[in-house]
């Protein structure tokens, strides 16, 4: 073979069209170069993994041949950009995606096939790249590739953790953390850019001085310690379009400065432990989910993550426009949570301290250049960090932030003269106690737009979370539903379903996610009906196969797949679940003979390693799926799956093998969610509660297509306000009482009769969650559900009517809508070659 021909390792772009054989040849080639000058491998020594890597560099070096036009074109055309600015960002398996996005798959499947490999087997080699915890973080994703794919200029800024979300093992039913070493065989989607590195200032302390030639005092920063941050570039690909943006996320290292002192002082091992000090800021993800770590080390994250980006911002600016004075003009900051709020003082510090801005000028910039989207309502999930660290860690900001908070009060106060407690709920620091700086309210007060992610997540927050903020600034607000992105949520990850859409109504739906509604034109049509069944039982055959070799657990593949996967948390409710399993468990015990609709319950989901009843939820799954699956009783009508270590690779398998979707949150209490229209863009059925996007998704999907069940948040509210008593639920339904019972029998703790007791707790003494308030409504919905699969063809409409509806939350409207409302950014397509 002729593999020692230097010839460049990209495939052919565009371009001369070349013919199908050629063009296969010509990946083959570029295969067997990149085994061979990047990898250092002989074809005879290489294995699966190294043709990943090597497939994975033929793809990435199209992207960036894209990419560096892209740049140019945007430069060229001056273009307003969006920076989305995110401490994570849940990227999922990129060579699939960007095969996809290439229009390549197809021809590369073939391709190796003809050199006996399998394109699957390959793109299992890719690790996942889980640098965020969960739905913030996938959206944001999700984001990135409709953002590509509209063809809007933007860079994606975030944090290039070491180590991601934990591997989740399961011992003895028990979860079980494992560090992720993603990066341990190299990462081809990186491209680290040294050139660009920034230096980032730490602790120490302000002072005023003069500067030269000026009467004006300035404050200056002394720090402590610096830390350069060196940006990792991962290039986007959208669907269909020339345009590439980027991902750019940083990695901490030691400053070379301060370093010498220690080496010339001799402390030569001193100054390397120093280094790893600044290496540990971007060394693993907190695996915290809608909860705070008030960890100094956090702060650190959150601080040079936000620094290094807008002085990445700042650089790009300046070269393109020359004065930072129309910042505002050509850059969109979008705050994804309050994660990255810090960067409004941040802001600030750099006009008014280093670029020499007046306070107003500068805050006039800040406000016009930032937007902020919150994601919860849960007070706990609100970041609050205590004065005292912030000022050791970040005194100049603290600075800042007391003068921005001195300015906005005497402004609230002028609006409301004698309103003190109002004052108190708006200002920027919390006193009372430990005084804390809170973090939503400066992104609020430093930001022209907020929004919420599903309708009632934004009418709650107007109505309680932000309500002060909410009557200061009624126009700041609007809502914006989350969406998500089709192109990995169906195209990619239910390839067969796909296909017969794309036969039956064409392919404009890939990225015009509303012309699903043709669909429904086909709906009597029986062929369509049996193929989209048939197709729905091949996935289910697939995950039935994954269930077994990853759990040693043989599922029925004919009984419904009743699918909860989502990180695991008491508002979520997945006991509720559970418990119905129970109740149905013990249906069974008490009437073998009576007919039954086989069910497959299946969960996936982290518990964060400090949420002890989240890890005593997952015990209780494991532990109820050892009882059940092993009566024989049951003979194979219910089966209990929990699937360890769920993560977005796991969620492509579950998703189109799925009947129904577990949506059952307590009213007032999911933002949005994002699962929840996976599923139903794939043909799985809801069983939720009136939370979240529920609401508009069945809305959208019609009343008769959703199973609805359980309290509003209205009534949870009145239930609460008048003393909910969990004890009557438990008195008055006997199957609740049952259930509760067999659980404090020890049937699923043998040898640990009080393991699951502070479950019982919770449910009996407080149900914050008012699961025991719910259950009776779950459980009776839950029989409607089974009656309904029962009548399969009805069960393949309602499937078909929930795909057919389901547009409306491609994330491609959602961030249209940030475009066209919050951004005021606009497409600029780059010219093919
Ligand atoms: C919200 F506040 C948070 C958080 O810390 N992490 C997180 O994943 C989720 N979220 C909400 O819980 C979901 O309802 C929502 O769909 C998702 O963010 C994206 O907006």
């Amino acid at each position: 073979s002729n593999t020692t021909t230097e010839v460049p390792l990209s495939l052919e772009s565009a371009g001369v069209a070349l013919d199908a054989e050629a063009q296969v040849s010509q990946i083959q080639q570029a295969l067997v170069n990149n085994l061979y000058w990047v990898q250092g491998k002989d074809e005879q020594f290489a294995n699966a993994h190294d043709y990943y890597t090597a497939l994975a560099h033929s793809v990435r070096n199209q992207l960036l041949q894209k990419r560096i036009r892209t740049a140019k074109t945007y430069a060229q055309e001056r273009a307003k950009t969006v920076y989305y600015m995110s401490a994570e960002f849940l990227m999922g398996r990129q060579l699939g995606n960007g095969l996809i996005n290439l229009g390549l798959y197809d021809t590369m499947r073939h391709a190796l096939a003809d050199c006996g490999l399998d394109l699957d087997e390959l793109l299992e080699r890719e690790a996942e790249p889980g640098l965020g915890n969960g739905g913030l973080g996938r959206l944001a994703a999700c984001f990135m590739d409709s953002l590509t794919t509209l063809n809007l200029p933007a860079v994606g800024y975030g944090i290039r953790y070491e180590f991601g979300i934990f591997t989740q093992l399961i011992r003895q039913g028990h979860q079980v953390e494992a560090p992720d070493k993603w990066l341990s065989y190299g990462n081809p989607w990186e491209i680290a850019r040294p050139d660009y590195r920034v230096e980032i200032k730490f602790g120490g302390h302000t002072e005023v001085y003069k500067k030269d030639g000026d009467d004006d005092y300035q404050v200056r920063w002394i720090p402590a310690q610096t830390v350069i941050g060196i940006p990792h570039d991962v290039p986007v690909p959208g669907y269909g379009t020339e345009n590439v943006n980027l991902l750019r996320l940083w990695k901490a290292e030691a400053g070379e400065a301060f370093d010498l002192d220690a080496f010339n002082a001799g402390d030569y091992f001193g100054a390397v432990a120093n280094k790893m000090i600044s290496e540990n800021i971007t060394k693993v993800l907190y695996p915290n989910d809608e909860t705070r770590q008030g960890k100094e080390l956090r702060l650190q994250q959150q601080y040079f993550f936000v620094a290094c980006s807008l002085q990445d911002i700042i650089r790009l600016h300046l070269r393109d426009h020359g004065s930072l004075e129309n910042l505002a003009e050509f850059a969109a900051i979008q705050l994804n949570d309050t994660h990255p709020a810090i960067g409004v003082a941040e802001l600030m510090r750099l006009l008014i301290d280093e670029y020499n801005f007046e306070w107003a000028a500068a805050w006039q910039i800040t406000q016009r250049t930032f937007g902020y989207t919150n994601h919860t309502l849960m007070p706990e999930a609100l970041e609050k960090w205590s004065v005292d660290l912030f000022g050791k860690l970040l005194p100049r900001h603290l600075e800042i932030i007391y003068e921005i908070n001195h300015r906005f009060l005497a402004q609230v106060k002028l609006r409301y003269p004698n309103d003190p407690d109002r004052l108190e709920r708006l200002s920027l620091i919390e006193e009372g106690g430990e005084r804390r700086v809170r973090m939503a309210n400066l992104a609020c007060v430093g930001s022209h737009a907020i929004n919420g992610v599903a309708a009632l997540h934004t009418e709650l927050l107007k109505q309680e979370v932000l309500q002060d903020f909410y009557e200061l600034w009624p126009d700041k607000f609007s809502n914006k539903t989350n969406g998500i992105t089709p192109r990995r949520w169906l195209l990619q990850c239910n390839p067969r379903l796909a296909q017969l859409i794309s036969e039956t109504i064409g392919d404009s739906w890939i990225t015009n996610l509303d012309d699903l509604k043709q669909l429904e034109a086909h709906l009597d049509n029986e062929v369509f009906r049996h193929a989209w069944q048939a197709i729905k039982q091949e996935n289910k055959w697939s995950l039935a196969r994954y269930i077994h070799d990853t759990v040693g657990i043989k599922v029925n593949p004919d009984s419904m797949f009743d699918v909860q996967i989502k990180r695991i948390h008491e508002y979520k409710r997945q006991l509720m679940n559970v418990l119905h399993v129970i109740t149905l468990y013990n249906r069974m015990v008490q009437n073998p003979g009576d007919h039954v609709v086989p069910r497959t319950v299946i969960f996936g989901g982290k518990a964060a390693p400090g949420y002890a009843m989240a890890k005593l939820v997952v015990k209780l799954v494991n532990a109820v799926a050892d009882v059940v699956n092993n009566d024989p009783i049951v003979a194979g009508r219910l089966k209990v799956v929990f699937l360890p270590n769920y993560n977005v690779s796991q969620a492509q398998r579950l998703f189109p093998a799925s009947d129904l979707s577990e949506q059952i949150s307590t009213a007032g209490m999911e933002a949005s969610g994002t699962g929840n229209m996976k599923f139903a863009l794939n043909g799985a059925l809801t069983i939720g509660t009136l939370d979240g996007a529920n609401v508009e998704i069945r809305e959208e999907v019609g009343a008769d297509n959703f199973f609805l069940f359980g309290l509003t948040t209205e009534q949870v509210a009145a239930c609460k306000a008048v003393g909910h008593n969990p004890w009557c639920y438990y008195d008055t339904n006997p199957e609740l009482k049952r259930t509760l019972d067999v659980i404090a029998s020890g049937l699923f703790s043998p040898g640990e009769p009080d393991l699951f007791l502070p479950i019982l707790d919770s449910l009996l003494v407080d149900d914050p969650y008012m699961v025991m308030a719910d259950f009776a409504a779950y459980v009776q919905c839950q029989e409607h559900v089974s009656r309904t699969y029962e009548d399969r063809d009805r069960w393949v409409r309602m499937a078909i009517l929930n795909t057919a509806r389901i547009g409306k939350f491609s994330a491609d409207r959602t961030i249209a809508d940030y475009a066209r409302e919050i951004w005021k950014v606009k497409a600029v397509p780059v010219a093919g070659e």
